[in-house]
């Protein structure tokens, strides 16, 4: 057997290293772009999802006049809170889910949001919610899996406590205010997603309605 030269060798290692520095490049060059698409698709589907849960806000509103509380709170007249009180933590949006899924013609059927669903604080209602047929006290989360907080009419001032996910520490998170100072939403009520990096209160969150 004769052994390769060693200029033949050293071609290949040369050859070798092109290679890995040449994939080296591509990789600096386009995982940021595939990163960067994920996030813009993430971002895109949480929109879709603030829009839609909207809709149910404002079907309710249309029907009793009010938008959801965010504190689960049965107004007089409008629903009869046959649920378990508040531990405090992730109650906007555990309340809207709640008055959304009491009844289709006032709500919303949230069904469809199964996969983000989440129960960072492992609460329940105590009895099945009419649409959802759930009894866990779920959140609805954003496409980054950190749950959604919901500010109702009221509670637009009100800071709400927030947790992340089972192992985090929760976080107190403000609604988000425009650049002049007002509060989005202003009398009505404020979405909030603490977009991708799973922190509330910093630029990247996704407030809706965003204008
Ligand atoms: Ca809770
Ligand atoms: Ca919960
Ligand atoms: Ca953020």
């Amino acid at each position: 057997m004769t052994r390769p030269s060693a200029a033949a060798r050293g071609f290949t290692l040369i050859e070798l290293l092109i290679v890995i520095s040449i994939l080296g490049v591509l990789a600096a060059v386009l995982l940021p772009q595939v990163f960067g698409a994920n996030e813009a698709a993430n971002a895109t589907a949480t929109e879709t999802n603030l829009q839609m849960l909207e809709g149910g806000i404002q079907r309710f509103q249309r029907k009793h006049g009010i938008y959801p509380p965010d504190d689960l709170k049965a107004p007089e007249g409008i629903a009869k809170a046959t649920w378990k009180g508040d531990n405090g933590v992730n109650t906007g949006i555990e309340s809207l889910v709640c008055f959304l899924s009491q009844s289709q013609q006032d709500g919303l059927d949230l069904t469809s949001l199964a996969d983000r669903y989440s129960n960072t604080d492992a609460d329940d209602h105590g009895v099945e919610l009419p649409l959802l047929k759930r009894r866990d006290r779920l959140e609805v989360t954003d496409h980054w899996s950190t749950p959604i907080a919901y500010f109702g009419k009221f509670g637009l001032e009100r800071p709400q406590v927030v947790k992340p996910d089972a192992e985090t520490d929760t976080a107190q998170v403000k609604s988000r205010r425009r650049p002049d100072g007002v509060v989005y939403g202003a009398g009505k009520f404020q979405l909030l997603s603490a977009g991708p990096d799973q922190r509330f209160n910093t630029d990247d969150d996704i407030v809706w309605p965003s204008n």
